[in-house]
């Protein structure tokens, strides 16, 4: 593809089928040419942060090309997001459907209101740099200047983030 960008989106579900959630996003990103998947981490169980009375996660990162820009592709997340009934009315950082999250694009920097790359809390959050440590741990976060494997070896967090193997989804 000409004129590829190098995406991270982080994926997350903690309401219904959240395995099922997750799977059909993957498809939706491929869908109507938005992008191509590059990679993907293993699916993880993850105990919830920011807002703790909620039910268990699921996550993963997935690596995406894709020919939009930044805001073009939230434009795009925002559509898949809301195609899946996501209800935008509730607590911020509450339970949802489904969560796309853009961890990082290229090597861009940007802070406006409606998007900030890399994502603010992603250096925080196992739940993120664990899955992108699967796919690419040497990649180097454009602000703070560490790869993905000191962030996460960095953390004092204690979250709990457990692979789901193929025999828990049977
Ligand atoms: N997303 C949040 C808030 N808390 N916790 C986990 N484990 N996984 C998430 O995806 C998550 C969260 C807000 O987007
Ligand atoms: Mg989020
Ligand atoms: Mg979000």
């Amino acid at each position: 593809m000409n004129q590829g960008h190098i995406a991270y989106i982080s994926v997350g579900s903690n309401i219904g089928n959240r395995f099922e959630n997750c799977k059909n996003s993957l498809t939706s990103l491929t869908e109507s040419k938005i992008s191509i998947i590059r990679g993907r981490s293993p699916f993880y169980m993850t105990e919830p942060v920011d807002y703790i009375n909620q039910d268990w996660f699921v996550n993963l990162v997935v690596k995406i090309e894709t020919r939009f820009n930044p805001f073009r592709l939230l434009d795009k997340l925002r559509l898949i997001q809301s195609n899946a009934g996501r209800n935008y009315d509730v607590e911020r950082f509450g339970p949802r459907i489904i969560d796309l999250d853009i961890i990082m694009y290229d090597d861009f920097v940007i802070n406006s209101p409606e998007l900030i790359i890399p994502h603010a809390r992603m250096h925080k959050r196992r739940f993120v740099l664990k899955p992108f440590c699967d796919i690419d741990p040497h990649i180097v976060h454009p602000v703070l200047k560490k790869d993905m494997q000191y962030l996460l070896d960095s953390l004092d967090d204690g979250q709990i983030v457990r692979e789901l193997k193929e025999q828990d989804l049977i």
